[in-house]
């Protein structure tokens, strides 16, 4: 019998997201069970500072160890638009409306920027993580959530919706944010892998 493996707790109402955290953590050994809860949503331009505060709204609350996360496209172009309005952006104009921004510019630089709030014996770390990109011109690809269908990342031809799960967690924001969480709570928790 193998020992039981140590769960960690997301609190994200995005399907697409908990798909890739589930995926991310599991292959650190962790089990990953959905919470809903509600959590402070503040609106700031920094991304940490939003899963931060949401992380700590949620001390006390939430079992531990927790996971919140924020995250963003970033348009070099557009000074950085969406950013950490990116939710609110998909929602309202979705893809077809940033392609219509981006229509004719030539700069198409853009990167996905994700950070990730551990809460862990009664305190919040935060870990980042982003991957250079390009917007495409159409989009392209039925897989991944969200902006997936525009975002090519950098040494790539495939954007993020044509990549396999594997393929976008290879090189995601959210997967490097939550790798570096994920051996910092291994190391904490004494399972050193
Ligand atoms: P929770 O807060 O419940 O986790 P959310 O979707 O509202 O879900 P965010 O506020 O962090 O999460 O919004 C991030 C948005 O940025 C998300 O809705 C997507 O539109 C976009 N986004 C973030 N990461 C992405 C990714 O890996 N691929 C495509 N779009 C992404």
């Amino acid at each position: 019998m193998g020992a039981e493996k140590p769960v960690i707790y997301v609190v994200s109402e995005n399907p697409g997201k908990l798909r890739e955290i589930r995926f991310v953590l599991g292959k650190f050994g962790f089990e990953v069970e959905p919470l809903r809860a509600r959590k402070l949503e503040i609106q700031s331009d920094d991304l940490e500072e939003v899963a931060r505060v949401a992380a700590e709204s949620l001390l006390g609350r939430a079992p531990e160890p927790f996971v919140v996360e924020d995250s963003g496209l970033f348009i070099a172009s557009l000074r950085g638009f969406p950013g950490p309005y990116s939710s609110y952006v998909y929602r309202t104009i979705g893809c077809e409306g940033v392609l219509k921004l981006m229509r004719g510019v030539e700069d198409r630089r853009a990167k996905f920027v994700c950070a990730a709030a551990l809460g862990f014996n009664g305190s919040v770390s935060v870990f980042r993580g982003e991957v250079e990109g390009a917007i495409s011109e159409e989009p392209r690809g039925r897989g991944g959530f969200g902006f997936d269908p525009i975002f090519v990342p950098l040494g790539h031809a495939k954007t993020f919706a044509e990549m396999t799960l594997e393929e976008k967690c290879a090189v995601s924001h959210r997967s490097k944010a939550l790798e570096t969480l994920a051996v910092y709570l291994l190391e904490r928790l004494n399972l050193h892998r």
